[in-house]
């Protein structure tokens, strides 16, 4: 019991310690369908648990890429005071003007982050992606960096549900067996006060969420719910050392999911539509043997038919075109229709 109660004790102090820190590079809108100005808040924190924030120094570098061209924001960085849920620290904001459409690349490398408790210096390279006009660009495409998390779905448009994939790469290579924590922004963002709210406003899990990276440097991690996903893969980065001390020089990206409501759609949307498109004058023609025999075949073809292929309809094909009409939720009456040979007759051709 005693061991189980020290045990219990060492793990609360360990996860308190290992509240999993971000670096924050946030604007509220990610895909943009008209000109506008993005603004941008820098913040090293704790999301998930709306915990502890961190005094940032001057960024190294902080930067947009748009079609292979890289501008430089350093200029257009503003140092603010960030009000956490419990303190007070250094931040930045900027803005920039976004016109074109296409995909946008946000890159902020911050100063590197002296962490007293552990006596090492963090520096997370982060990336955000913002889309303007609903016209993918290159969001898939590595940005070379010393470190970066190329998202493999596209990162400003992520169903809650649904999954998201990246490849962790360090100079350009992937980073197998790296740990990626995994948060999201629990709090509200007030972007005239620059400030978290007081509280954390959904579960907050027990400890950080964590993936480590495959072979191939790449992780999925399935989106429980809506909301701003941030990814961190710590220490992927070639620098191990900065000031004489330890340096974790990790990778973020950040993702937005959003909710999908889907409970309206039939459930064959494909099939059932293309069926009910069909003129009603079509449906209720009555095959000839020319169409019979291609039906014949496109249900052999689909596996559904043995008989033979002789244009002349019996029990078999009644009972093949059944199966298929079962098979993709139409009342299954085995009668064939002009509308639903075509159906079949698609499908027998994508095999
Ligand atoms: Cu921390």
């Amino acid at each position: 019991m005693r061991t189980q109660l020290a045990l219990a004790t060492a793990a609360m102090l360990t996860s308190s310690l290992a509240q999993a820190h971000f670096q924050l590079l946030y604007t509220p809108e990610v895909m943009l369908e008209k000109p506008g100005t993005l603004d941008f808040k820098l913040v090293f924190g704790h999301p998930m648990e709306n915990g502890h924030t961190m005094d940032m120094g001057k960024p190294e570098d902080f930067y947009v890429v748009f079609k292979g061209e890289q501008t430089d924001l350093t200029d257009s960085l503003q140092p603010i005071t960030w009000k956490g849920a419990h303190n007070e620290a250094q931040a930045y904001e900027a803005s920039y003007k976004v016109r074109r459409n296409g995909d946008y690349a946000f890159v902020l490398v911050p100063a590197p982050y002296y962490e007293k408790s552990e006596d090492i210096y963090i520096q997370q390279i982060t990336k955000a992606l913002i889309n303007k006009g609903g016209m993918p660009t290159d969001w898939h495409e590595p940005l070379g960096l010393k470190t970066e998390i190329v998202p493999l779905n596209k990162p400003y448009q992520v169903y809650a549900g649904g999954s998201f994939t990246g490849r962790l790469l360090r100079n350009g290579e992937p980073a197998a067996g790296v740990e990626c924590e995994i948060e999201y922004i629990n709090t509200t963002i007030d972007m005239n006060a620059n400030a978290f709210a007081a509280d954390a406003l959904g579960d907050v899990p027990p400890s950080a969420i964590v993936t480590i990276t495959d072979a191939d440097g790449e992780f999925t991690f399935g989106i429980p719910g809506p909301g701003v996903w941030g990814f961190a893969c710590l220490g992927s980065g070639p620098d191990t050392e900065y000031d004489g001390k330890e340096l974790s020089q990790d990778a973020v990206l950040w993702i937005n999911a959003s909710p999908l409501d889907t409970t309206g759609a039939p459930a064959t949307a494909a099939h059932a539509s293309t069926h009910m498109e069909e003129p009603d004058t079509a449906n209720t023609q009555p095959l000839t043997q020319d169409q019979v025999r291609e039906l014949q075949q496109a249900l052999a073809t689909i596996g559904l038919y043995q008989g033979s292929t002789d244009g002349v309809p019996g029990p078999g094909t009644t009972k093949a075109v059944e199966l298929f009409q079962r098979a993709h939720g139409i009342d299954g009456t085995g009668e064939a229709t002009s509308a639903l040979l075509a159906n079949i007759v698609q499908i027998a051709k994508q095999l």
